[in-house]
């Protein structure tokens, strides 16, 4: 009786292992601020680009963030160009009023974002730092971009497979290329060969 509850136990532990290891606890449930004045919105579905999601690492402000490739793949997301007016700390907050996924990712990149090598580039991933298991980037992220550089922020899923609508809210140092800069021809190009 003791032993098969000692193996019971064990084989919690392991499953219980495997399931949490890319999930850390949600400690953070960071809403958009009124001063948040930029929107990013879009919808994922059957007709969205999909890659193989990475997770984990921390802020890197060389692009060289040390994220993990997940097991699970294949998952759709959505593309934007982002550049920052500022070098103060930027904000990028998944909105729950008008977003219907359950569970999203945000990771930024550098250029360039190659949906083939996900792990390259990454400024910085978050998982569920906003409402509930929506994703942001807060101004305690101390994340600073370049003026006039090229971003990639890439919206996609937890899981494989789900749909819906986003949006987000940035801080409005935080604007899409081709709005301020000169990149849009790069940017337009690129946006092409995922559609
Ligand atoms: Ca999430
Ligand atoms: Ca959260």
């Amino acid at each position: 009786m003791k032993f098969i509850n000692v193996l019971i136990i064990a084989l919690m532990l392991l499953v219980g292992t495997a399931m949490a290891d890319e999930k850390i606890a949600d400690t953070q449930n960071a809403l958009p601020n009124l001063n948040t004045l930029s929107v990013l919105s879009g919808t994922l579905d059957e007709n969205s680009p999909t890659y193989d999601r990475i997770f984990g690492g921390s802020v890197s402000l060389e692009c060289a963030s040390q994220v993990i490739d997940s097991s699970q793949n294949g998952m759709y997301f959505a593309l934007f160009c982002i550049e920052a007016s500022t070098s103060d700390p930027i904000e990028i907050i998944v909105d729950p009023t008008g977003t219907n996924i359950s569970d999203t990712v945000m990771t930024l990149y550098c250029d360039p974002f190659d949906p083939g090598d996900a792990s390259f580039n990454v400024v910085s991933y978050d998982d569920d730092g906003g409402d509930g298991l929506l994703s942001a980037f807060t101004i305690a992220d101390g994340i600073t971009l370049t003026p006039g550089d090229s971003y990639f922020l890439v919206l996609s899923t937890f899981g494989t497979g789900a749909m819906g609508d986003f949006v987000i809210n940035t801080s409005d140092n935080v604007t899409e290329c081709g709005t301020v800069a000169t990149e849009a021809g790069s940017w337009d190009s690129l946006k092409a060969s995922y559609r």
